[in-house]
């Protein structure tokens, strides 16, 4: 069986879903939003998550409907998060490559939100610099655009890990950046991380754009990254990425 099957398969039988990953306010500490990230009921590996399946995601057959059914799927549950009365803050879908070969995403994006009722201030997408860098460089600009313009923030995911980073960020309507895990993990050890770490908070300052931590997993990161101005982050020391039907028990209770 190809891949591209069994995850057709997984599609039809409701088997792909998204876990969120909580982001929060590093000052406050509070949950501003999540991240959507998939993960796959296999019926015979159990719970998968990306790396087991990640070339599905760019895969010319099935990664639009794979990055549709977990679009859809985040607007439904957070649907479901508003109409109980929570504040679910942002919610970031990620958008791969293979997404980008309908012209139309935008607009087959905006549709899928108000047929489902969900502000578009409910939303963000994320892109790597490998979309970014993809060959349909206009049209993912031209898309962004469109999206941005709606209400629909834009991140830079996995921020310096490609090349060409600050042109990406004058090219296409970037709200915020995300740092990459990798210059986290050894954020309080590593002086080169340090400089990269800095340098990128004080472009995000420069450029008016927030930043989001990836990865962090200590409460010495968390503090390195507060003082030194950093907005909000991710991790482990915070929440790992949770099932959906726990989310609205994490958002009453905090964490
Ligand atoms: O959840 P995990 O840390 O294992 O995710 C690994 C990678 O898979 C991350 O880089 C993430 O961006 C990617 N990923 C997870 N969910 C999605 C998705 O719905 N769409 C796309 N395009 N990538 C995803
Ligand atoms: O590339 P992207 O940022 O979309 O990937 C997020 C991935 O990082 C997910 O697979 C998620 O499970 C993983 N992740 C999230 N927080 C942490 C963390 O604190 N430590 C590690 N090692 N991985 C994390
Ligand atoms: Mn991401
Ligand atoms: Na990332």
């Amino acid at each position: 069986v190809t891949v591209a099957r069994e995850i057709r398969a997984g599609l039809a039988e409701g088997g792909i879903v998204p876990f969120y990953q909580p982001k929060v306010h590093l000052g406050t500490g509070a949950i501003v939003g999540f991240e959507a990230l998939a993960r796959w009921h296999h019926p015979a590996r159990g719970l998968l998550a990306p790396a087991a399946f990640a070339s599905a995601f760019d895969d010319p057959e099935i990664g639009a409907a794979l990055g549709a059914s977990i679009a859809q799927q985040v607007a439904r549950d957070l649907r479901s998060w508003l109409a109980s009365g929570l504040d679910p803050g942002r919610v970031f879908v990620n958008l791969s490559t293979a997404q980008f070969a309908d012209r139309d995403l935008a607009e087959s994006f905006l549709a899928m939100l108000a047929a489902t009722g969900v502000p578009t201030e409910r939303l963000g997408v994320e892109v790597t610099e490998t979309v970014l860098l993809g060959g349909r460089g206009e049209r993912v600009s031209d898309v962004l655009k469109r999206l941005h313009v709606a209400g629909i923030r834009v991140a830079l995911d996995d921020f310096g890990t490609g090349y060409a980073s600050l042109t990406h960020l004058k090219r296409f309507p970037v709200d915020e950046i995300k740092v990459d895990r990798s210059f986290i993990n050894d954020l309080t050890r590593d002086v080169n991380d340090v400089a990269i770490v800095t340098a990128v908070l004080q472009l995000g300052r420069s450029l008016g754009l927030d930043v989001t931590a990836e990865g962090v997993e200590t409460v010495e990161q968390a503090r390195f990254l507060e003082a030194g101005g950093c907005s909000f982050a991710q991790g482990y020391l915070y929440a790992k990425p949770t099932a959906a039907s726990r989310i609205p028990w994490l958002l009453s209770k905090g964490l």
